[in-house]
């Protein structure tokens, strides 16, 4: 427990702070490698109210850490300010020394914490630095809201494996595309940019080969300014049977590209040769199917923190039959497939009771629906 003699009181502005400092740590999510994007702020009172000399968001890649970021901005202002933090201070050696010390050797006199670490190398260690240097600590604060934006680093680190997300996109008819037609616009121009900057946020975006062959998509982040944000796509493949000849394949030097497949397929030198990667999988017992649940350990244990499910129907019932899905995304077209149709596997009125309905966005004719998973 905490020293309760050490630690000040929580006050309306604090948590006005950590508010904010949480939206800062949303900004380089899907940026910071297999670091969680964490925020910092510095902020002090000299009597005429609080100011913020210091602000740090996790670098692109991983480092600096936030804390860092925000103490040299500060510089000497950081002598008896408040820190807020979204994620406890790091306790170890990376590239530069430990948050936490940073932090005492700085001067801060008080760091407000929300979400601890599940690092090994930090889980406690962090506030224990802090307090032993003479900080007052407060850890806890907005805790759940501070774990949001982390919420893949998270998922990887206590329970092994990314978080996965599955969209769909859903025609009026409830279909998702239709069989041998290629591609079937089911959602316009406004959420077509959402589901890339979706994209951009992920680690990783996995169909299944049926997808490749139905409708041949590029699977990228095509936003302006945020190309170089594309995730790995990953192709569930047992029998490598894509054509050389896909989008994929054929971008596979530019864009990173792996196929999950089982055994030692014909194919394989063909798909490394032209730069895909080749993942071997284990077969569901007494299946020619690849085991998900193993396949996501591994993606885990290569610091993929968050997958992407997009397509097709099949992909997305298996994800949701072995209950390896955490957060759906439903978006709704205002089109029509008609004959042909491949149908959804979800519709919005008949979603699974273990999931709870969370941020809906108008999207030009387009409804996108988000439901996460319920975790009571
Ligand atoms: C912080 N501030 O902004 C972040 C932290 O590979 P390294 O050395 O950068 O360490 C990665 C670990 O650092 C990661 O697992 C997590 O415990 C912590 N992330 N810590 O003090 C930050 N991003
Ligand atoms: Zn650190």
């Amino acid at each position: 427990f905490e020293e309760s003699g050490r630690a000040s009181p929580v006050t309306d502005l604090d948590r006005r702070f950590m508010a904010a400092t949480i939206r800062l740590s949303e900004r380089h999510v899907g940026l910071t490698g297999t670091n969680p994007s964490v925020g910092t702020l510095i902020v002090r009172d000299d009597g005429d109210g609080p100011v913020i000399v210091g602000r740090g968001i996790t670098a692109p890649g991983g480092r600096p850490h936030a804390e860092t970021i925000a103490l040299t901005e500060a510089g000497d202002l950081a002598i008896g300010a408040t820190a807020y933090v979204t994620l406890e201070p790091c306790a170890h050696h990376g590239r530069t020394p430990p948050c936490a010390e940073a932090l005492v050797r700085a001067g801060i006199a008080r760091v407000v914490a929300a979400a601890g670490d599940p690092d090994p190398r930090v889980s406690g260690r962090g506030h224990a630095i802090l307090r032993a240097g003479g900080i007052s600590v407060v850890p806890h604060l907005l805790a759940d809201e501070a774990r949001q934006p982390m919420s893949g680093y998270l998922a990887r680190l206590t329970r092994k494996r990314p978080e996965v997300t599955l969209k769909l996109a859903v025609s009026r008819d409830g279909m998702i595309g239709r069989r041998g037609g290629g591609q079937v616009a089911i959602t316009g121009p406004v959420a077509n940019a959402q589901t890339h900057l979706l994209r951009a946020r992920h680690d990783a975006i996995l169909v299944g080969a049926g997808t490749i062959h139905e409708d041949d998509p590029a699977l990228t982040c095509r936003l302006p300014g945020l190309e170089s944000r594309s995730p790995l796509r990953i192709v569930l493949d047992a029998g490598l049977r894509t054509a050389l000849s896909s989008r994929l394949v054929r971008t596979a030097s530019e864009t990173p590209t792996a196929f999950a497949v089982l055994g030692d397929p014909a194919a394989a030198a063909a798909f490394r040769a032209a730069g895909c990667e080749l993942i071997a999988c284990e077969a569901e017992p007494g299946t020619d199917r690849i085991a998900l649940e193993e396949l996501l350990d591994d993606l885990a244990a290569r610091g993929i923190s968050s997958l992407l499910v997009e397509g097709g129907a099949q992909t997305a019932r298996s994800f949701l039959e072995q209950n390896l899905v955490d957060r759906i995304v439903l978006v709704t077209g205002d089109t029509l497939v008609g004959a042909g149709g491949i149908a959804s596997p979800l519709v919005p009125s008949d979603m699974p009771a273990d999931f709870r309905a969370g941020r809906q966005l108008q999207l030009g004719p387009d409804l996108w629906r988000e439901y996460e998973r319920r975790t009571f």
